[in-house]
């Protein structure tokens, strides 16, 4: 590692030698709090790095989930860590519509059946980029009230860029059904692998070393609200 991140990565870890990473472990809505039940839990806590890999989908899983969560199109949804998101850098939510003849519960996340509903970026700032989504416990958005009602994966991506060159993916998916939903029609919908290039340039910045004037866009497609 070259020796002129150090005293940033230094700072940043402290606080966390004994878990040095995170994993969005629980899902919550209106009238949720806390379910274990409908993530795939991650088999580990050490976050993915290669974003070609069709472990991007919904991680390394100990085994499917046994519950799908009924939610209202229009209504919150989001995931809680285990600890603090502490390594700056973009968040998306992604929903995976359930190709035909699979459920939420059995689908492997294949095809091109993704959409980016939410993300959270980041500012310049003159000391290091400043990512919407640090030091919080829960990310959350709603469903768009026009998305179709059916069985969905509902995806969390955190992309940690405390080491330049290096990022790493923090993601989670949950099962859940939309009810109440409307007809509207999903765009840019990609496959996973494949969503984000390596060489995406909101994956190559570097944090510590911020330039004037430059913004920040989150990797992955734009995201649909209607
Ligand atoms: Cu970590």
């Amino acid at each position: 590692m070259h020796s002129k991140f150090l005293p940033s990565l230094v700072l940043l870890l402290i606080p966390h030698l004994v878990n040095a990473h995170y994993i969005f472990d629980k899902f919550f809505a209106e009238n949720i709090q806390e379910l274990k039940t409908n993530i795939r839990q991650p088999k580990v806590v050490d976050p993915l790095l290669d974003v070609t890999a069709d472990d991007m989908r919904c991680n390394v899983n100990k085994g499917l989930a046994s519950q799908t969560a009924t939610i209202p199109a229009g209504s919150m949804v989001g995931f809680e860590l285990d600890t603090v998101i502490f390594h700056p850098g973009p968040a998306a939510f992604y929903l995976g519509k359930i190709p035909e003849g699979e459920t939420a519960a059995t689908w492997d996340g294949s095809g091109p059946q993704w959409f980016k509903i939410a993300e959270w970026g980041g500012k310049y700032d003159p000391e290091m980029w400043d990512f919407e989504p640090l030091n919080v416990r829960k990310l959350n958005t709603t469903i768009p009230s026009s998305t179709p009602s059916g069985e969905y994966l509902l995806r969390v991506e955190q992309i940690g860029l405390l080491i330049p060159l290096e990022p790493q993916f923090y993601i989670s998916c949950a099962q859940i059904k939309v009810v109440n939903g409307g007809d509207g029609v999903p765009a840019s919908m990609v496959a996973i692998p494949g969503h984000i290039q390596p060489d995406d340039p909101g994956l190559l910045l570097d944090i510590y070393h911020p330039i004037a004037g430059t913004t920040y866009t989150v990797p992955g497609p734009t995201v649909w609200r209607e």
